[in-house]
């Protein structure tokens, strides 16, 4: 049987994702780079026509849309479990999940680390203050509700890491790192230290991409 592929760069936060996902089942994958720009040609938009990144492939079987593919890894592979059982629990990991899509990643990554570290480094732009002012009152409201939504559970929807944190862990980590990320976090050290034990786990540190 072949390993699965990603298809992506390593520093995309949903490429990321899905990697985590494979990670934490304890599953070898191949990851075949997509560099900025290349996303937009024909080999990759046949995999994903949207011209976003990651396309996944296993067993003959493609796929895009990352919560379909960490879910997809989940239930193709044994391991520990990444979906709650009570009802709950699963219900707040997909509410999670939702807010990655809808909210986290356009004002977090869309908007702050694009114009702070990306297009500096891929197209040479200045950052556009602007556009980084304007998103980071959302991108607070982010932290604000998975800090809140998190409760008082050791990961983010349950007591064990959920497709919630590997959604969510990507964004937060890069966010924490740029200086846009400093004075919301500084409101929020239940989410800090999450990050911290994020950080420590073997997916976080076989996975993480060289920024
Ligand atoms: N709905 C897609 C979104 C993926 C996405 O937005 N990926 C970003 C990179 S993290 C991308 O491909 N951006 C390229 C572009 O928009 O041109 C998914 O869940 O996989």
């Amino acid at each position: 049987m072949a390993n699965p592929i990603v298809y992506g760069p390593a520093f995309s936060t949903y490429v990321w994702s899905a990697r985590l996902a494979l990670a934490e089942k304890g599953v070898t994958h191949e990851l075949v780079d997509v560099p900025f720009g290349a996303h937009r040609e024909e080999a990759h938009l046949s995999r994903q026509p949207f011209a976003k990144v990651p396309a996944f492939e296993h067993d003959g079987f493609s796929l895009y849309e990352t919560q379909a593919i960490v879910r997809y890894v989940d239930e193709r592979f044994p391991g520990t479990p990444l979906q709650p059982e009570d009802v709950h629990q699963w219900s707040r990991m997909n509410q999670i999940m939702g807010i990655v899509d809808a909210y986290a990643w356009p004002s977090i990554a869309g908007a702050v680390l694009f114009n702070r570290v990306l297009a500096p480094r891929f197209l040479g732009r200045e950052p556009d203050e602007e556009a980084i002012a304007k998103a980071l009152p959302r991108a607070r409201l982010c932290l604000a509700e998975i800090n809140r939504l998190m409760e008082d559970h050791r990961f983010l929807a349950a007591d064990f890491v959920t497709l919630a944190d590997l959604m969510v862990i990507p964004l937060l980590y890069f966010f924490a790192n740029v200086p846009d990320g400093k004075a919301p976090f500084a409101e929020h050290p239940k989410l800090m230290n999450w990050i911290g034990h994020m950080e420590t786990r073997p997916s976080f540190l076989v996975t993480k991409p060289s920024w």
